[in-house]
């Protein structure tokens, strides 16, 4: 609020149309309330001490009596608060004394029976033994304008009793307006100003100021005083304020002062007023708090793909993906090569299987839950560069989440994204084992080329079955039998041949075929597994960080309407 906007809020308050409307108040407490359940988890303590304090003190100020004020005489030692207290109740309740400190604890005084105050005084903490009652049958109807007035006559804040300055702050936190009683000599003293006044700038509609002991001074001393009193007044953003010259040793010099008493009696407002410029005050610390609105989806394509190579290097996936291509092309020559190669091939182990990756599609959802073991990987354990790059990353992710929010996020968004990091290693070899990276069909064509290998292979053999049989037959000197003949060659030798050099070409030209398919199976599980990787890291870094993130857009939303007049 500027100062323009405070000299207006001060005006209407005089006015008297500057109402605080209870049930707003309510919603902003509420507010307040919903502020700190989201920002407890994440924020200092230390910032929201003052707002845990108000959120209970409010609770319990607005759950007791509302048909009373608590107005506290409050000043230096000697200005003249009990003098004034004792006045006002036209009793001596307060002693006055000669030596100071004189009051050591607060004294009540009540207008109205003292039955219905006595719940609020007990909360305020004034000794049943302090507390009196000012009416009686006596007075008639004299004092029937401050009925509801709870008056109290409180310690000095300069005592040079420490336990006196104590019992003025707790009690200053608690009452619903202030008088501040200051004298002639010591109006303009420093810790006055700037250690309460100051502090009470929100207060202006709650806050009257007295120039007491003014029968000591000349009228025109008086009004010299009063001016300067209030250009201080203005110095500590208190502009506006009711300051009136007070007596308590001439009772027509309390006239002004006891009609803005019965006027705050008569609106019943002070509590409200009070309970508003609290809320006033702490919005504006923890506005500090919050900046600008941050989405949600705030770590960025860019940041989750760092942190997904990280997470990919540490898992593992460019070893399975360099298995993955292995073992297609392992598969490949041992389905479609030269059928006596194949047995070779067989013999040496599948890449995927000596990294326990299993080809398998994974099981539905529901059956890799807890009751099944968990298929592990015998991938390496991550070496420590790999093992610093998931922490820079995960360090990456947090600091881009709290880059455009206020700098008191920071740790905790920090905190949030290395949350579960002891949890990543399992959680990443758990993914990889149970993606589907796609290699678990046998293509077609694998199976063709096979028979059609078979087939080269059976031609041939029985081609060289066939001229050993013809050898045979002419080293025996049987009748031999003329081979049929294809064209010029004979038909046994185009057999073995044909087959021979049919089965090795297929075997010779297939094999930039099965290095292409195989670089695509690679390529293929490496991204079935950076996906499953990138979920994992968006579950276990990432959503914890987005978590913070809603809890900071659910404060900035609530603290709108705490800010809110
Ligand atoms: N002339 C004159 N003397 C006053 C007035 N008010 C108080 N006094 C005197 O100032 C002295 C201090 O008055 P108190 O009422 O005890 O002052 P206090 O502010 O309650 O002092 P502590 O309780 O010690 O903080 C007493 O001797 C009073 O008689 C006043 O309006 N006019
Ligand atoms: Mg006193």
């Amino acid at each position: 609020m500027n100062l323009a906007e405070k000299v207006e809020k001060v005006k209407r308050a005089l006015a008297g149309d500057d109402r605080v409307d209870a049930e707003q108040l309510t919603e902003r407490l509420d507010a307040l309330q919903r502020f700190l359940r989201v920002t407890d988890p994440y924020l200092p303590d230390n910032d929201l001490v003052a707002a845990h304090t108000l959120v209970e003190r409010a609770g319990s100020r607005l759950a007791l009596s509302q048909d009373h004020t608590v107005v506290a005489l409050a000043g230096s030692t000697g200005s003249g608060k009990s003098s004034l207290f004792n006045a006002l109740a036209r009793l001596k309740l307060s002693p006055v004394g000669v030596r100071r400190p004189t009051t050591g604890v607060a004294h009540a005084c009540v207008w109205g029976p003292l039955e219905p105050a006595n719940r609020l005084l007990d909360w305020i903490g004034v000794l049943p033994r302090h507390r009196f009652i000012r009416e009686s049958a006596l007075d008639g109807d004299d004092e029937a304008a401050l009925r509801g007035l709870v008056l109290l006559d409180l310690p000095d804040f300069d005592s040079v009793e420490r336990g006196h300055r104590l019992e003025v702050d707790r009690l200053l936190g608690l009452v619903d307006q202030v008088v501040w009683v200051v004298d002639p000599q010591k109006y303009g003293d420093r810790i006055l100003h700037n250690a309460y006044l100051r502090q009470f700038r929100s207060h202006a509609d709650v806050t009257i100021v007295v120039l007491n002991q003014a029968d000591r001074l000349s009228p025109t001393d008086t009004d010299i005083v009063l001016t300067d009193l209030k250009r201080l007044l203005d110095e500590d953003g208190l502009n506006g304020v009711p300051a009136m010259a007070t007596s308590a040793k001439q009772p027509g010099m309390l006239n002004e002062l006891r009609a803005a008493l019965e006027k705050t009696v008569a609106e019943r407002q002070a509590a409200l007023r009070r309970l508003a410029g609290d809320l006033d005050t702490v919005a504006e610390q923890l506005a500090a708090t919050i900046g600008p609105p941050a989405a949600e989806d705030e770590v960025d394509r860019a940041t989750v793909r760092q942190l997904s190579d990280a997470l990919a290097g540490s898992a593992g996936v460019p070893a399975v993906a360099a298995a993955a291509e292995g073992a297609y092309r392992h598969r490949a020559i041992a389905s479609t090569g030269w059928p006596l190669m194949r047995g070779a091939r067989k013999l040496r182990p599948d890449p995927l299987k000596r990294l326990h990756i299993s080809s398998e599609k994974p099981a539905a959802e529901e059956a890799s839950q807890e009751l099944v073991p968990v298929s592990r990987t015998s991938l390496p354990e991550p070496d420590a560069a790999q093992k610093s790059a998931v922490g820079l990353s995960v360090r990456a992710v947090a600091a881009r989440a709290a880059a455009p929010i206020p700098e008191v996020w920071a740790p905790a968004l920090n905190a949030a994204a290395r949350s579960r990091l002891g949890d990543l290693p399992d959680a990443l070899d758990r993914a990889v084992a149970k993606t589907d990276i796609g290699m678990a069909r046998k293509p077609f064509w694998w199976t063709a080329v096979g028979l059609l290998q078979w087939l080269f292979t059976i031609a041939a053999v029985a081609g060289l079955g066939w001229l050993v049989a013809g050898y045979a037959v002419r080293a025996l000197g049987l009748p031999a039998f003329d081979n049929p003949k294809v064209g010029e060659v004979p038909l046994p030798t185009l057999l073995l041949l044909g087959g021979l050099i049919l089965g090795l070409l297929m075997a010779v030209l297939l094999r930039p075929i099965v290095n292409v398919g195989a670089r695509r199976a690679g390529r293929r599980a490496e991204q079935r597994l950076r996906a499953s990787v990138t979920e994992v890291g968006r579950e276990y870094v990432v959503a914890p960080v987005r978590e913070v993130l809603n809890a900071y857009a659910q404060a900035r939303e609530a603290l709108t309407v705490v800010r809110s007049e």
